[in-house]
């Protein structure tokens, strides 16, 4: 089983012609980075006067409980990249990409991972020449304390192109993510994928932001059991009128009750990012769902009066992060 490059036991790779950036220094930027070939994996710094370092530090506990100290360069170059991994939060990634974008290489493939929808679209609609890429995936990390990421499960990696230059370079992506030794596939209709995670997040993370509770806990609420029917018709509408292949409501309901059960101990992203004092995505979940509604002349008054709720709740810092 392939394991992460950790600093006491550098990959063997060879892959030094190549290097890929990460720009997004979270729980997910980091796993990426921890499995990539050391030698030639970096982050890309948001700030550079600010760092202290030439190297950024962090432990990663994989999948199996085994621990491995992981050491990555800050890149102050980017002009020999070869991959762009964007892992910023889905509101933060036009402001992050755009003072860096001029300085890769035009061929250089960005892939996005943000959550939800919206930020993608953003980012190929301002730089349509460029290889834009989107991943939807299903890896388990979380960051319960700042230096540590945990795997918590492993899971499959989808990428599919956004823009036609895109297109060209996706297979070459695939292989070079591939060297990270997680699952990672090619996907022709990425939209359709990024949808139904979008579905399952606007059915669970609202609901645990709002309740503050763990993922399972919301199957039993009144809150969830009053809106999810009328939450899963607005999503059914919506999906429909966005051209796509249509799911009833009652599919959507069973697919974010199951995964809610699947995850049921876990914290859900949104209610993570309230309990670290962090802005939520809710922009790109139901309050994606809200506008897009709007735009099409669908109503979606359960998706927009969520999202005005958690967007009222204020962060509070809770000792109780892992999830
Ligand atoms: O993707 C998730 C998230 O927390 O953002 C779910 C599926 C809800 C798992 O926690």
């Amino acid at each position: 089983m392939p394991s992460p490059q950790s600093s006491s036991s550098p990959s063997q790779s060879g892959y030094g012609d190549d290097p890929v950036a990460v720009l997004g220094a979270g729980a997910l930027g980091r796993l990426w980075a921890a499995y990539l070939p050391s030698e030639t994996t970096g982050f890309v710094p948001r700030n550079a006067s600010a760092l202290s370092s030439f190297k950024l530090n962090y432990h990663l506990e994989d999948d199996r409980g085994r621990e491995h100290d992981i050491v990555r360069r800050w890149l102050t170059g980017l002009s020999g990249t070869s991959l762009l991994l964007v892992t910023t939060k889905a509101g933060d990634t036009l402001d992050a990409l755009a003072p860096i974008i001029d300085r890769l290489p035009a061929p250089c493939p960005i892939v996005l991972f943000q959550n939800g929808l919206g930020s993608q679209q953003a980012v190929a609609e301002r730089w349509p020449g460029r290889p834009v890429l989107a991943a939807s995936t299903t890896e388990a990390a979380n960051r319960p304390t700042p230096d540590r990421v945990v795997h918590a499960a492993r899971g499959h990696t989808w990428i599919g192109a956004l823009t036609e230059t895109g297109a060209a370079v996706t297979s070459a992506v695939i292989r070079q993510l591939a060297r990270s030794g997680l699952e990672v596939r090619g996907e022709e209709r990425i939209l359709e994928r990024l949808w139904g995670k979008l579905a399952v997040n606007a059915g669970i993370n609202p609901f645990t932001a709002i309740l503050d509770c763990r993922n399972g806990d919301i199957l039993t609420s009144p809150l969830f059991l009053d809106h999810i029917d009328a939450l899963c018709d607005e999503l059914a509408n919506l999906i429909e009128a966005e051209g796509l292949p249509s799911h009833s409501p009652r599919e959507l309901r069973d697919n974010i009750e199951r995964v809610a059960r699947n995850t049921a101990a876990n914290t859900s992203s949104m209610r993570g990012d309230f309990q670290s004092g962090r802005a939520t995505e809710i922009d790109y979940i139901n309050g994606y769902v809200a506008r897009r509604s709007r735009e099409l002349g669908l109503a979606a008054p359960v998706n927009q009066m969520l999202a005005d709720r958690v967007r009222t709740l204020v962060p509070h810092p809770n000792p109780e992060r892992s999830s």
